[in-house]
């Protein structure tokens, strides 16, 4: 059935209590960049990409959706995922332009927006037709406790608070000085005890002595994983830092391409794999990643700039996923929220990919696409 409109939209949604901050962002807003896709008979597939909220930039990914993909997608069968990806991800003058960045993004809205559409005519949630279910539970983590802007105490209430409402594994944002990183976490680590996995996040912030000074000092405090110690594109010094400490080194979600996160495999300079639908060219090119981490028996654990609404689906069907993040700013602007129930996410049923955005949250948080 073809591609009768594509049409994109702009929604900028408060984050938790007023705003938050990593060692590199500060944010009051997520921005859900999204195209809505529908076919002649006016089913409507919905994909999103996700942003800081700087609506000046939002505008070029949906200026982008607009004017370079939806020629290329008007009047074709929206069934043709693969062949359809292909045409955008290999258009030689989108090329020219950015192989990474703002093409990417939107590329990302619209494979995810024909995935909806694909599931939704099957009439089945989108685990489904990745080939079902391959684990009872997917194990969330909580990232919401752990902002670098939180004051130490309320970091250790929040962080007990979580443990109490089932969740068995957090992650704390990390990049400040390293005295007062381990400070943080060793106070987290006895309220939460040893049974909880306690992932860290620097964002990229630090640079290789830094990090290995940390790791040193965080020897007995059992960090799950170090999450982009460094910088975004440096393969050699993740590489080294994976030899220098025993903690595992987790990155992917500022990657774009197989091929970049294919350099990181064959130097061995990451652990946990972090692909993003929202951030690679789509759904169709993260299950790429994914397999490529089956292969290398590396476990994925998707970075959720989506809020997990897509990678459940991921998460419930493909083998190599192994714990999920969990932030919970935009669940609300969904038909279908990736909710958490004591620690593991709910099983979707609804038919789609999770992205139908509710009539109510696209009234209150839209923004002008132009
Ligand atoms: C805030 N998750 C992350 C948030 C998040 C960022 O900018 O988006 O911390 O992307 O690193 O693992
Ligand atoms: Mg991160």
């Amino acid at each position: 059935m073809n591609i009768r409109s594509v049409e994109p939209f702009i929604l900028h949604v408060p984050v938790t209590s007023g705003g938050i901050s990593d060692s590199t962002h500060s944010i009051s807003h997520w921005g859900v960049v999204g195209v809505a896709i529908q076919r002649e008979d006016g089913l409507t597939g919905y994909g999103f990409t996700g942003t800081h909220a700087h609506l000046a930039s939002d505008q070029l990914i949906a200026r982008c959706i607009a004017s370079c993909l939806a020629p290329l997608l008007l009047g074709q069968d929206a069934g043709d995922i693969a062949r359809l990806w292909q045409t955008i991800a290999r258009n030689p003058a989108l090329q020219w332009v950015g192989r990474a960045g703002i093409t990417t993004l939107a590329h990302a809205a619209v494979d995810v927006a024909l995935w909806d559409l694909k599931a939704k005519a099957a009439g089945q949630p989108l685990w489904k037709l990745l080939g079902g279910q391959v684990r009872d539970k997917v194990r969330a983590y909580n990232t919401d406790i752990g902002w670098l802007s939180i004051p130490d105490d309320a970091l250790v209430e929040g962080a007990a608070v979580a443990v109490q409402q089932g969740f068995t594994g957090i992650k704390v944002k990390v990049g400040s000085t390293v005295e007062r990183d381990l400070r943080r976490l060793g106070a987290v680590r006895r309220a939460i005890g040893e049974s909880i996995t306690m992932a860290i996040d620097g964002n990229g912030k630090w640079d290789l002595a830094t990090c290995q000074r940390f790791c040193s000092g965080a020897q007995d405090l059992d960090i799950f994983w170090f999450e982009e110690p460094l910088w975004h594109d440096d393969v050699k010094g993740h590489a080294q830092l994976a030899r220098s400490t025993s903690i595992p080194v987790a990155l992917g979600e500022q990657l774009y391409t197989t091929d970049a996160f294919s350099e990181f495999f064959a130097q061995q300079a990451i652990h946990w794999v972090q692909p993003d639908v929202t951030r690679m060219a789509g759904l169709t090119e993260v299950l790429r990643v994914c397999d490529m981490a089956s292969a290398f028996r590396l476990p994925v654990a998707p970075h959720a700039g989506e809020m997990s609404q897509v990678h459940v689906h991921v998460s419930y069907a493909h083998m190599a996923c192994t714990v999920l993040e969990y932030i919970p700013w935009i669940q609300q602007c969904f038909t279908d929220p990736a909710l958490v129930v004591d620690g593991y996410f709910c099983l979707p049923q609804v038919p789609g990919a999770g992205t139908t955005p509710t009539v109510d949250a696209l009234a209150r948080y839209r923004q002008p696409v132009v």
